[in-house]
């Protein structure tokens, strides 16, 4: 009986790979997981950037930064809303040269200056905390979960070169934190420097400090969050993974501090390369951050299996992203593969650059309304539960598979992506450890394409229709369209789709 399966198997894939041009048998293994993402996977970023911010002769940021952004704008609040919740993560270059107007603080509140011979042009900036509170009233109207990045540089002394030596100065944070503890904000995590870890970007921190850095806020946390239970996690070091580093920084900090290790990836380049486009469609080309991803899990597990990985910020192509490119349907091909690829090594959260502002905004910097890539997160986060199966097939590179259990309903949850401009792929979906399993149930299918066939469109279609926010600026109901699941996907060129398998037996996600 056994062996007769096994032949018949045989068959089968032969068959199927013959003909692999345009058939793809999927293989999904419903017994074993592989990774488990966080309930709350998806997240996004608001930075500090002011208006003056200006990248390759343009200044994409708008009104769009923590201090400056509409707080009151209705679609802001209802695309946070929707994902109930969304991870937000407040940080970015500028977080290290912020004063929060509070405590001995409180006299002298500057605002960001355009000064060319200080850190990333500007000099030190303020959170008032009126604006604070402010942030928090959206915050809770939307349930949104928070990870606030905090100023690592206050009290330290520049050497020559981008060297900064010397202990944290945390005083100011302290008393930052504790008014946000009195006053009932809740916080998800806080979460130390930005960009100082390795050799930096425009200043960097030595790890053993860094380490003691990190005990020294769980202390502060400890001391304001006596209850385990409340207590917000601590986050770090939020910059560009380098081995040696990232491993001193997990030994000196040792167990139980870190909650999660925090790594920022722009594995696409800057944002006016002109071959972007090409990179986000090239699938050798985003395969080769997946080095990265295996080399953090290595330093988890060999020196701080007590903790884990998150990407504390991505925005996929540096200095705010690419102007015709960030914000359209094509940058969906690299962002939901990111996606894909870290649940896979098992990261917790993926922190997209940026929720509003840059080039690589989910919503528009000046109109709110939602770019593609919002859509796929919120689907993403819909969908994709926390448990990540393997998924594979023997056809072309240009077809990605990611296979999770199902965010709330029985079975699995496959995103396809086909980068292909030419071939449709039909995807039979099988089962690994139950191959004469009938499926005669429904499936569901979120078919992802960019209006008029323009892959640097910022209108997404889902099942062929252009999505809209409503007249009163919700977001759009996402149906998906019920296919029969005895025939396979049938997967357009240039596309990406959701594929919710109702009856597929998988233990792993009972
Ligand atoms: C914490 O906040 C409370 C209430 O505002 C205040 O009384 C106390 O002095 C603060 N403690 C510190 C260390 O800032
Ligand atoms: C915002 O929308 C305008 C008008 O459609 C467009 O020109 C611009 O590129 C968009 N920018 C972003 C970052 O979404
Ligand atoms: C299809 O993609 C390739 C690169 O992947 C590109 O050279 C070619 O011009 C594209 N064709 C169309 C019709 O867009
Ligand atoms: C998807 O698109 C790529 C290139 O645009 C093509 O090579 C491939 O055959 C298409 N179909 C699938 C299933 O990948």
């Amino acid at each position: 009986m056994e062996l007769k399966g096994v032949i018949i198997w045989s068959l089968f894939s032969v068959l199927f790979c013959v003909s692999c041009a345009e058939t793809v048998e999927l293989t999904v293994n419903g017994v074993n997981s592989i990774a488990k993402t966080d309930d709350d996977f998806i997240c996004a970023t608001l930075d500090w950037w002011p208006d003056t911010k200006c990248d390759f002769n343009q200044c994409p940021w708008g009104k769009a930064g923590v201090l400056l952004l509409d707080l009151n704008n209705k679609i802001l609040a209802n695309a946070i809303k929707a994902f109930n919740p969304l991870r937000i993560r407040i940080g970015g270059s500028l977080q290290d040269q912020v004063l929060y107007q509070i405590g001995t603080f409180a006299s002298k509140c500057p605002h960001f200056r355009r000064r060319d011979n200080e850190l990333f042009g500007y000099s030190v900036g303020c959170l008032q905390m009126d604006r604070w509170d402010l942030l928090n009233k959206l915050f809770v109207e939307t349930g949104a979960k928070i990870t606030f990045g905090l100023n690592a540089l206050l009290g330290r002394k520049k050497t020559s070169g981008t060297l900064y030596i010397g202990g944290w100065n945390w005083r100011n944070a302290f008393a930052f934190m504790n008014y946000t503890a009195y006053k009932g904000y809740m916080i998800d995590s806080y979460e130390l420097g930005n960009e100082l870890s390795g050799g930096g970007v425009a200043a960097r921190v030595e790890a053993e400090q860094y380490g003691r850095d990190m005990i020294a806020l769980k202390t502060l946390i400890k001391t304001l969050y006596p209850k385990p239970t409340t207590q917000p996690k601590v986050l770090g070091p939020g910059g560009f993974y380098d081995k040696h580093w990232f491993d001193t920084f997990l030994k000196v900090s040792g167990p139980n501090v870190l909650d999660g290790l925090t790594h920022h990836i722009y594995n696409l380049g800057a944002g006016n390369d002109p071959t972007l486009i090409n990179k986000l469609r090239d699938p050798y080309f985003l395969s080769r951050v997946s080095q990265t991803y295996s080399d953090i899990s290595t330093s988890i597990n060999s020196f701080g299996p007590w903790t884990s990985a998150w990407v504390g910020e991505s925005g996929g192509a540096y200095r705010s992203g690419g102007k015709d490119v960030s914000h359209t349907f094509v940058n969906g091909f690299w962002y939901l593969d990111q996606l894909g690829m870290t649940s896979r090594f098992n990261h917790k959260v993926f922190c997209r650059q940026s929720l509003i502002g840059g080039n690589y905004g989910l919503l528009n910097t000046t109109s709110f309304v939602p770019n593609p890539d919002y859509y796929g997160a919120l689907l993403w986060s819909r969908l994709m539960g926390k448990t990540v199966l393997s998924a594979s097939h023997k056809c072309s590179p240009f077809l990605r598979a990611y296979a999770h259990c199902t965010k709330k309903a029985t079975g699995i949850s496959v995103l396809l992506i086909n980068m292909s401009n030419s071939t449709t792929f039909d995807v039979s979906i099988t089962n690994e450890n139950n191959v004469y399993a009938g499926q005669n149930n429904q499936r569901e299918e979120y078919h992802l394409a960019p209006k008029d066939g323009n892959i640097q469109s910022d209108v997404l279609l889902l099942n062929g229709t252009p999505l809209k926010l409503t007249a009163s600026f919700d977001i759009p109901v996402l149906k998906p369209k019920i296919a029969d699941a005895r025939f396979p996907v049938i997967l357009a060129p240039n596309s990406i789709a959701f594929v919710i398998v109702k009856g597929f037996r998988a233990p792993a996600c009972a």
